[in-house]
């Protein structure tokens, strides 16, 4: 692989030295007896040295320069591995291989034995992770603020089709080797108790929180690495633990062991990742994991302020807050809390700086995905926190009715609270009212935050709502997952655009080139080829790269619909079986996904496509023309290797619903043709590759809200088309569940008596024959070449380089700063 100028001094003895030293001191492992994990586990921990000196060194000068920063606050960071992405944003990938190679190892090998950190369920959390990169690759100080949970999402295994979760212990018995604990930035974080006023010294009556109890905030950096310069920025991740000694005469007093605490231990805080994803579940214990991460971040945001000599009343100068959707609102009343009972500002005082360091990101429109906490559970635990939002809420009640006098039902409408048989907070009417900006994550879901989720605010707050459209980060999602691609591409544009995405339109001149359209098609076929070996490995099953590989990968829910794919396959099984004159070409169908473990549906669509592919795989009348594919355990390292070998990317959301999407954006980088609907981010991907270069099909936005407004009726589609018919009627026989009929039966059921509540059969036929379009185009194989390569030509928009310029132009204003 071809990495740019090393960034870091490299002297191969002396890492090879250290990578021993580690080996025996760190993991008491001779050279002799260390098997192929150890090695790693010494390899990253002599990386992760270097990394650290570094990760210190920009702290300490970005401090001395004491600029203004941004701080990402986010439940979730699906990093993936960092070893062989940090040894490519470091420029030592080459240097490291040799270093490896002299020890007798290979580096691929030794990669492999790196477990996901999967700290995140899916796209928000990968956002998170791609973002942090686009900060340190671009140099614009930042801190990434999560959790640092024992656990992260679980792995998945299938047993007889069905989903088995497995938790997952990312860190092994060793610890992660990239890690460093940090015990100076410890933090002390009440919970429960009560709020009592009390009388200063200048004689004023105040406000205070005295909790019942109280748990210990540890700090785990781990280096975000800059592509290509010395910034190195640290993602802290804050792990819960008890007091010691616990602090028991507090926590006797209020018998708060004895009633409803007594199962709370300090380390179940963040033991375990929520495995939901756009799924509110309203957890006490995740009430507690969202305050804990708030309050280490925030008083760690104002530990580095101070330290750097600077006053409270700078911090909106200095600092901004980004919330990674709600899940961090929290730190909102308690930076207020803070401002007001431990700094002594006035309301109007603290509400100046609070509503200009805090801004938010909306991720979802989906209503079972908004936030909203009982008032009971947030006053019970976070009292002063709860007295906090009411005054907030009791303020801008006053400013709705001065401009709706006398509107009840808007003030119902927009209020932070919720009424009803037990008062709720709703989480995002708290973001929208006390932050500088909000931002939506793609072009389309941007206008529908304004104009369906939040109307009213826009016109109450013009100018605060923003679109950001999301990225991906080029080094990972090209450069490190697709070295073959990344070595053609170099040859033609050269060796700059993993750091400027754009220069990608330079290729677009050769998609026309016989040769390079050779050339391309055959890197496409390598990465098939190592995808289907690792499919032949791990289960079993052969797969012809000649065939035509179909993609879905994401987590599982019905919105995504996967079952509208699912509908499509039995459709071709139909035909295949049925129609004389129907004629394919092979087709291999890719899914990977987990699906909440409380998720019953989307764990019954899993179990269904297993089947449907136990059976296809192995039926001798399809002539090998129709193949299904589950991968276990999607997961980041999963997703390098399907993406490059990618030839069609299912996008295929009922449109309005997939805020942007990600995963299109990676595969249409790495050539795959998108089919999909004119949803999310599926729109500028279009408008960047052209019409001819993808297949949309389906409702649009407005038409889906007609369509459900107007009463959307399943069987209507059923009995007017045959092939859907008999796409649906299977699933209600044994065919792929011999002797048990109707295990299949409730993805049908929903769709037909369930009301199909995401119009899959609405857009069933239109699925169809884009399809058909695919086929056709794809036997053509100058014309799929020529299209392929201008999806990778033409994306270069979705750098989440460009994303961060976004937030950093108009809504962060932070300057750059060169680390020396
Ligand atoms: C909420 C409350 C309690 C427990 C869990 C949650 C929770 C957790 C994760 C709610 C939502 C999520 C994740 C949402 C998510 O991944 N959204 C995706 O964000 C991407 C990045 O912006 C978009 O590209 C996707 O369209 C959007 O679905």
């Amino acid at each position: 692989m071809t990495t740019r100028g090393q960034t870091q001094q490299f002297d191969k003895a002396l890492f090879k030295a250290s990578v021993e030293k580690h080996l025996v001191t760190t993991y008491a492992k001779t050279p002799e007896t260390a098997d192929s994990r150890s090695w790693y586990l010494a390899v990253g921990k002599a990386l992760a040295e270097i990394s650290t000196g570094s990760l210190l060194e920009t702290e300490k000068q970005i401090a001395e320069q004491n600029v203004r920063s941004v701080n990402y606050l986010s439940l979730e960071f699906l990093i993936g591995r960092l070893t062989g992405n940090n040894l490519i944003s470091m420029g030592l990938y080459e240097e490291v291989s040799a270093a490896v190679e002299e020890l007798g190892l290979n580096l691929t090998d030794l990669l492999e034995e790196e477990r996901d950190p999967a700290l995140g369920n899916g796209g928000l959390g990968r956002l998170a992770a791609c973002f942090m990169d686009s900060l340190a690759a671009q140099e614009y100080p930042a801190v990434g603020y999560g959790l640092h949970y024992e656990y992260g999402l679980f792995s998945q295994s299938f047993e007889g089709g069905h989903q088995v979760e497995v938790p997952d212990a990312w860190r092994g018995i060793e610890g992660y080797p990239w890690e460093v604990v940090r015990p100076e930035l410890g933090q002390t974080v009440g919970l429960f108790g009560s709020v009592e006023t009390y009388t200063d010294k200048a004689g004023t009556s105040c406000r205070r929180w005295v909790p019942a109890m109280t748990v210990e905030g540890v700090a785990w950096d781990l280096p975000i690495v800059g592509y290509d310069n010395k910034s190195v920025y640290p993602l802290r991740l804050w792990e819960c633990r008890s007091p010691a000694p616990f602090n028991l005469a507090r926590f006797n007093d209020g018998d708060y062991v004895g009633a409803q605490y007594g199962q709370l231990e300090a380390g179940n805080v963040t033991k375990v990742l929520y495995p939901n994803d756009n799924h509110d579940q309203g957890k006490t214990l995740r009430l507690m994991q969202q305050y804990f991460h708030c309050a280490c971040s925030v008083a760690d945001i104002l530990r580095r302020h101070f330290a750097a000599g600077n006053k409270i009343e700078d911090l909106a100068k200095l600092e901004s807050i980004q919330l990674n959707d709600t899940h961090p609102t929290i730190a909102i009343p308690e930076l207020m809390r803070i401002l007001i009972d431990e700094h002594k500002l006035g309301w109007d005082a603290a509400w100046a700086i609070s509503s200009k360091v805090f801004a938010y990101t909306n991720h979802t429109l989906l209503p079972e995905a908004l936030e909203r906490w009982s008032e009971s559970l947030i006053a019970d635990m976070l009292p002063r926190h709860m007295e906090i939002i009411f005054e907030i809420n009791h303020r801008f009640m006053t400013l709705v009715e001065e401009k709706w006098p006398g509107n009840n039902e808007i003030k119902r409408k927009l209020s932070i609270i919720e009424e009803g048989q037990q008062r709720m907070v709703r989480m995002a009417n708290l973001c929208v009212v006390s932050t500088y900006a909000v931002n939506g994550v793609a072009a389309l879901h941007s206008e529908l935050v304004k104009r369906d989720l939040f109307p009213e605010f826009n016109e109450l707050f013009p100018g605060r709502l923003h679109n950001v459209t999301n990225g991906v980060t080029p080094r990972r999602w090209l450069k490190f997952c697709n070295p073959g691609l990344t070595e053609l591409v170099n040859e033609k544009i050269g060796t700059e655009w993993p750091a400027k995405l754009e220069q990608l339109s330079g290729l677009a001149k050769f998609a026309e080139d016989k040769k390079f359209q050779k050339r391309y098609l055959a890197v496409k076929k390598d990465n098939k080829q190592r995808f289907a070996d690792w499919v032949q490995d791990n289960m079993g099953i052969e797969l012809d790269t000649n065939a035509i590989f179909d993609v879905q990968i994401k987590r599982l829910h019905e919105y995504k619909r996967q079952h509208l794919n699912l509908l499509h396959i039995l459709s071709l099984y139909h035909r295949l079986l049925n129609e004389p004159t129907f004629d394919m070409h092979p087709r291999v169908f890719i899914f990977a996904a987990k699906a909440a473990p409380g998720y019953a549906l989307a764990k019954d669509i899993i179990f269904a496509i297993n089947k449907v592919a136990d059976k296809v795989n192995n039926d001798p009348r399809l002539g090998g023309k129709l193949k299904v594919v589950f991968v276990p355990d999607y997961r980041v390292s999963l997703a390098e290797i399907i993406i490059p070998a990618a030839d069609v990317s299912e996008q295929i959301s009922t449109a309005g619903l997939e805020a942007s999407g990600t995963g299109n954006m990676k595969l249409a980088l790495n050539g795959a043709l998108t089919i999909g609907t004119m949803d999310g981010a599926n729109v500028e991907i279009r408008e960047e590759v052209g019409d001819e270069n993808i297949f949309i099909f389906g409702l649009l936005v407005d038409e889906v809200l007609k369509q459900k407004e107007e009463g959307h009726d399943p069987y209507r589609y059923y009995h007017a088309d045959s092939l859907l018919r008999a796409s649906l009627d299977l699933l209600n026989t044994d065919e792929f569940t011999p002797g048990n009929p109707g295990q299949l039966s409730a993805i049908r059921q929903n769709l037909l008596d369930g009301g199909d509540p995401y119009l899959v059969l609405a857009d069933f036929a239109d699925y169809v024959k884009a399809h058909e379009k695919i086929d056709a185009e794809y036997r053509d194989q100058a014309t799929w070449a020529r299209k392929t390569i201008l999806n990778t030509a033409l994306v270069g928009k979705f750098s989440s380089d460009r994303s961060i310029r976004d937030y950093v132009n108009n809504i962060w204003k932070l300057k750059a700063v060169s680390v020396k």
